[in-house]
């Protein structure tokens, strides 16, 4: 029988079949390897008792895809959550998570949440002046109001999507809209401490309709781009790879855009928004800041690579990246080079 994990809580795996939900242990056999089974896992179950609604977790299949933080597999959307106003729009976060999906090759959705307040109108033609050129889908909401909602429903049909965004956007109103008898938690004062915990605990595939399913929680919000070359960070940037597209790569190959001459993104500064290309300098820094720390600690990076809009992308393996974030007293996220 297959089934996917929809939930995971200390040793019990749930899983989601056809014949209906299970409680589930893992074989022994597969606990041996670290970290094999996350929520989102598509598994092969093996009843011991026909009429049992427990099973064991038998064989775990191959992913399509992984997001590291929290842990989730098989994802194939994520609806980027963004406030028009209250908490005001932040440019820069709502482009690292962007560029997160380009990283993860995960199909992104913008959702501009609130659009029942007043005074929005030039934010909003801010957002479509940006936004739309790059092709992303957009999609303006008011979980409170309605708008929108039946738009927003129907994007889910027939996939996993992840919901993030910073807090108090409104990702939990929105789900609550479309299903109010889940009737899930929404802000409350001590709201942002156990929301940490409890997306990092169990984050919990939700069943919306037959074929739609939603993660409700802040994504992979704490992440930043230390993982890569930085100039490797323009081919998150759809503008980017379309400048060197049409008017050809830059006149160095390891060009970062910033100062660098016969550079073809500051040759044609019309061709990307300000605020992205701030966001941009910022997510290089951070790379930069990195390649800095792995050169300092006497190590190389790895030939360890990834296809982004078809071209290589250098990863850092796992085995540097511990020794220098050793070095600055840092957590290790091993799962980002899985
Ligand atoms: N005016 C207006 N307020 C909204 C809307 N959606 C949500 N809110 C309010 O915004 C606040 C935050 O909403 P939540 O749904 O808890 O936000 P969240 O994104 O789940 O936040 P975290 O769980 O902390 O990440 C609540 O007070 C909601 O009532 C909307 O469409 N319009
Ligand atoms: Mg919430
Ligand atoms: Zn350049």
């Amino acid at each position: 029988m297959k089934g996917q994990i929809f939930k995971i809580h200390s040793d019990f795996y749930y899983v989601h079949t056809r014949q209906g939900e299970y409680e589930c242990k893992v074989r022994d056999v597969l606990k041996k390897r670290k970290d094999t089974i996350v929520t989102g896992d598509f598994v092969e179950l093996e009843q011991p008792n026909e009429n049992s609604k427990q099973a064991f977790v038998s064989k775990v299949f191959e992913r399509e895809s992984f997001i590291p933080r929290p842990k989730v597999a098989n994802v194939n959307q994520v609806i980027i959550v963004s406030a028009l106003k209250e908490p005001d729009l932040d440019f820069e976060q709502l482009n690292r998570y962007l560029s997160f999906c380009e990283y993860y090759s995960l199909h992104p959705v913008l959702c501009f949440n609130k659009n029942d307040l007043e005074g929005e109108e030039e934010i909003i033609a801010q957002i479509k002046r940006i936004y739309e050129p790059l092709n992303y889908e957009i999609v303006f909401t008011s979980a409170l109001e309605g708008n929108g909602i039946e738009e927003f429903k129907a994007l889910l049909k027939g996939k996993i999507t992840v919901l993030c965004g910073s807090s108090g956007v409104g990702k939990s109103s929105l789900i609550n809209a479309i299903r109010p008898d889940l009737n899930l938690k929404t802000k409350q004062v001590s709201e942002k401490t156990e929301r940490g915990t409890h997306t990092t605990r169990h984050c919990e595939i939700i069943t919306i309709e037959n074929d739609s399913r939603i993660v409700d929680t802040p994504g992979f919000s704490q992440l930043k781009f230390d993982f890569l070359m930085p100039a490797d960070v323009g081919l998150l940037f759809r503008e980017i790879v379309e400048i060197q597209k049409q008017y050809g790569v830059c006149k160095f190959s390891d060009c970062i855009h910033e100062h660098e001459t016969g550079c073809k993104i500051q040759e044609h500064p019309e061709m990307i928004d300000e605020t992205r290309y701030q966001s941009y300098l910022q997510f290089v820094k951070e790379a930069k800041e990195y390649k800095k720390q792995v050169t300092y600690s006497g190590t190389k990076t790895e030939s360890k690579s990834k296809f982004v809009h078809n071209k290589q992308i250098t990863k850092i393996s796992s085995k540097k990246r511990q020794i220098s974030r050793r070095k600055s007293n840092q957590d290790i996220d091993k799962e980002l080079n899985e």
